[in-house]
């Protein structure tokens, strides 16, 4: 990719996108274009079209979603159906009428089915039933990911969708009800120790197992799939390896020096039992995650203590 390149990073405030702004700055991209959502809705197709006839952005990464945890994919339906189908067809087909040369669209390991085999290989997609507390915002996904593959087929566009694991990393939601597990965990836990609670109380039994790739990691797969990958099959991003919440739950209350107990409260659903992904295409490639998941969450909560919840600055 030429340093020079217009680049068009679509969700930029989002967990991935301001790793991808971060990240494309780090490595000298001087030509970054950007628009808030007060800018740009990008449910609207004609201030979508507007956009890309001003701007001209010669590649495109589709971090832009309505995303959330478990809860939130299961409170929102409609929301996250509609909104995610409206952002993803409206930059897709924008980005095909501009004539932009490359475009990278993120979906999520959530597309696969609820019981494939483990660890999940890209071929899985569509061989079965879907996780029912987050299957609207899997369909929005998965048709992302038809988006990009038909506009390749019929019209010869360079589009590729990349399927990156549960992700987490500064400038992560810490709401309790919108969040995914790992921000909500810091936060409970950092609740906890402050308040001096003798227990946290975590969703679910416990058991399920996940996969946790940290932002910036996330970015520079992304950055690297942008050189080095042009076709039609989708291509996971992950590590490689998962481990219970349980587990995660230990981890995170050592990082923050939480020193009470771990509560399960399994009224609250524990989805999908398991999500590895297969990282074999990738690492084929040549490209391996490098920060270590403890590593991670410590910097993560250094993040959460230097920006509070509803602290605006
Ligand atoms: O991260 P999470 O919300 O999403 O939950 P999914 C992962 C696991 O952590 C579930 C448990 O088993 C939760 O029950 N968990 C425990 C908690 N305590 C908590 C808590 O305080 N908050 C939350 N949020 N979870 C999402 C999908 O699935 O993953 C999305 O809903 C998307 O569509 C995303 O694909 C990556 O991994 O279950």
């Amino acid at each position: 990719m030429d340093k020079q390149a217009k680049v068009y990073v679509a969700g930029h405030r989002g967990l991935v996108g301001s790793a991808l702004v971060r990240k494309l700055e780090e490595r000298g991209f001087a030509n970054i274009v950007t628009a808030t959502s007060k800018q740009l809705d990008l449910r609207d197709n004609a201030a979508v079209a507007n956009f890309f006839r001003s701007n001209r952005p010669d590649y495109v990464y589709v971090a832009a979603a309505k995303v959330g945890g478990i809860l939130a994919n299961d409170t929102y339906p409609a929301e996250f159906l509609y909104d995610n189908l409206m952002i993803e067809a409206n930059l897709i087909h924008e980005a095909y009428r501009s004539g932009v040369e490359k475009l990278l669209f993120l979906g999520s390991t959530c597309i696969y089915p609820k019981l494939a085999p483990q660890p999940l290989k890209e071929e899985y997609l569509l061989t079965g039933a879907l996780e029912p507390t987050n299957e609207w915002y899997a369909v929005a996904k998965i048709t992302g990911i038809k988006l990009c593959q038909a506009y390749r087929r019929q019209y010869g566009c360079r589009f590729i969708a990349a399927m990156p694991t549960n992700l987490y990393g500064p400038g992560d939601n810490f709401d309790l009800n919108r969040s995914h597990v790992l921000p909500a965990l810091i936060r409970k836990f950092h609740d906890a120790r402050l308040s001096g609670a003798p227990t946290v109380t975590v969703w679910g039994t416990g058991s399920p197992r996940r996969e946790f790739l940290h932002s910036d990691d996330c970015a520079d797969a992304c950055l690297f799939l942008m050189g080095e990958y042009d076709n039609e099959g989708i291509i996971n991003i992950g590590v490689g390896k998962d481990i219970p919440i349980r587990e995660l739950a230990m981890l995170v209350g050592e990082a923050v020096g939480y020193r009470g107990d771990i509560v399960f409260d399994t009224s609250k659903p524990d989805g999908t039992p398991r999500k590895l992904v297969d990282v074999g295409k990738l690492t084929a490639l040549g490209w391996t995650a490098s920060i270590p998941l403890a590593d991670g969450i410590r910097q993560a909560y250094r993040w959460f203590l230097q920006h509070p919840p509803g602290d605006a600055s």
